[in-house]
């Protein structure tokens, strides 16, 4: 198992478009391994490959309070089953100590595979629909903070900028 590093807004890798996963074998097993214990470690409760610099479709996400609860999602779609929108206040691995509200669909129909690349539906409403719907996104290379105004984003945007400068 390892600890992987995370990229953080903004940089330019988080934008890239992950491709499916083909076969799901050992070597993604692995590397779903080494996701939830990279989310585990941050803590955090949802993290997509993307988010490792690994461009393929995968999402590890875990909801309870003591880690009992681990989910996977490979080659993840989502249908929106209502029109009803919930707001949220959305945080990012990629984005630390920023928080903001997002508003996305209330209720959500999952296709995906798991570990062992067996399909699965599932119906998603609450904190589940709104973590699916933000690492799907990355999986695109959208961010939560793209659904925030120009000005809120920027602020943001040189916040980490500086962050990232002291550390180097
Ligand atoms: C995505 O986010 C999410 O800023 C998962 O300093 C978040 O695990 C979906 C984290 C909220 C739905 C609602 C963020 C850890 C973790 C930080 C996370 C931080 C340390 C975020
Ligand atoms: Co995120």
């Amino acid at each position: 198992m390892a600890i992987l590093n995370i990229l953080e807004f903004p940089d330019s890798r988080l934008r890239t478009i992950a491709k499916p996963v083909e076969v799901v074998d050992d070597e993604v097993r692995q590397l779903i391994d080494d996701m939830f214990e990279t989310m585990y470690e941050a803590p955090g409760i949802g993290l997509a490959a993307t988010q490792v610099n690994v461009h393929k479709r995968i999402v590890v996400m875990d909801l309870s309070e003591d880690r009992s609860a681990p989910m996977v999602f490979i080659n993840p779609v989502f249908e929106t089953l209502t029109d009803e929108m919930d707001q949220y206040q959305e945080g990012c691995l990629s984005v630390p100590g920023f928080y903001e509200n997002v508003d996305r669909p209330q209720r959500v129909k999952i296709n995906a595979l798991d570990r062992d690349g067996k399909p699965f539906e599932m119906i998603a409403e609450g904190l589940l629909a709104v973590c699916i719907q933000h690492e799907c996104d990355h999986l695109n290379g959208k961010l939560f903070v793209d659904y925030l105004s120009n000005l809120k984003r920027d602020r943001i945007k040189k916040k980490l900028e500086k962050l990232h400068r002291q550390n180097a």
